[in-house]
């Protein structure tokens, strides 16, 4: 009899540990067996973008590629294939473990990953290839993670001819701000937020509020202080801008602005034992004159928002 109980006891639980370890079981073997989905990009320098179009000699000229857009499931494992299409990129997509990869032109590199968290992963070309180099920048979303609200803009080919006429400062510092690529790192309006591996900021600091920065405290000051930057002369120290408040603050507010404009600013690392972060302000002195770099300023300082001061009979 008590043999029997035993027994019974034993069997007993072998069938509820059995029950809940079976599907666990399954599931790893069911991962461990599963095919790796194969994607393929090719990085594009003409147009700065990372496609899952074929690229082949005929269609690089009418560069009609389509960014790439992958979505993939929890779990899945990637074979990730990986080509240039013109000159040498270098692929990084570090939340995931992925490069950074050289790519020359000609050549296959083929590298695997397996999308083991739900969230959206930006991936990189960390080797100036072109004008259109600051575009390309790219996303995969895995799991049921939302896309982010503004992707990187494509290089539009079309901003490297003459430029439209324009009919203010601010609307020619958009136009170059998107154009050259400010856009894909700083956010569309320069609202930032482009995640920045290994970045003590974490993200790409926001732009929009830059006439706080430059001590513009009102939408008029904004105005006054962009009337000055348009004049032929630009700016400087002992003619103040009638109209702004503190001169003195602005201008050397607007001199340190300049500096990292053209001269650039390595981020700073949040574990300085870790890797480079892919993205960082690179020097536009080369690529970009005084007077675009003053449009640019004038498109920002226009961007932010002000609290409207009513009543008071203002
Ligand atoms: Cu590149």
């Amino acid at each position: 009899m008590k043999t029997r109980e035993w027994l019974s006891t034993i069997l007993a639980l072998a069938a509820v540990i059995g029950s809940v370890a079976l599907p666990f079981w399954y599931e790893g073997r069911r991962a461990a067996s599963a095919p790796e989905r194969t994607i393929t990009l090719t990085g594009v320098a003409s147009s700065g973008i990372w496609t899952e179009d074929p690229v082949t000699g005929d269609n690089y000229r009418k560069n009609s590629f389509k960014p790439a857009r992958i979505r993939l499931e929890k779990g899945e494992s990637v074979r990730l294939v990986l080509r240039s299409a013109d000159v040498t990129h270098r692929f990084y997509m570090p939340e995931l473990g992925v490069g950074p990869v050289e790519l020359v032109p000609g050549h296959t590199e083929e590298v695997h990953f397996k999308a083991d968290r739900e969230g959206v992963f930006n991936y990189y070309c960390t080797e100036i290839c072109g004008d259109c180099h600051f575009h390309m920048r790219g996303f995969l979303t895995v799991g049921n993670a939302a896309d982010p609200a503004a992707a990187a803009a494509a290089c539009d080919g079309t901003h490297r001819e003459s430029p439209p006429a324009f009919s203010s400062l601010a609307e020619e510092g958009r136009y170059w701000f998107e154009s050259k690529g400010c856009v894909s790192c700083h956010g569309a309006g320069g609202t930032g937020g482009v995640p920045n591996f290994n970045y003590a900021r974490g993200t790409v600091p926001a732009l929009n509020t830059l006439a706080s920065k430059l001590s513009l405290e009102s939408k008029s000051e904004v105005e006054a202080f962009t009337q000055a930057l348009g004049q032929k002369e630009g700016l400087a120290k002992d003619k103040p801008a009638p109209g702004v408040s503190n001169w003195a603050l602005s201008y050397a507010q607007y001199q340190s602005v300049l500096r990292t404009i053209q001269g650039g600013s390595p981020p700073l690392k949040a574990d300085p034992k870790g890797p480079e972060p892919p993205l960082f302000m690179p020097a536009w002195k080369e690529k970009l004159g005084l007077d675009q770099i003053n449009s640019i300023i004038a498109y920002l300082v226009s961007q932010q928002k002000f609290e409207e001061h009513t009543g008071w009979g203002m």
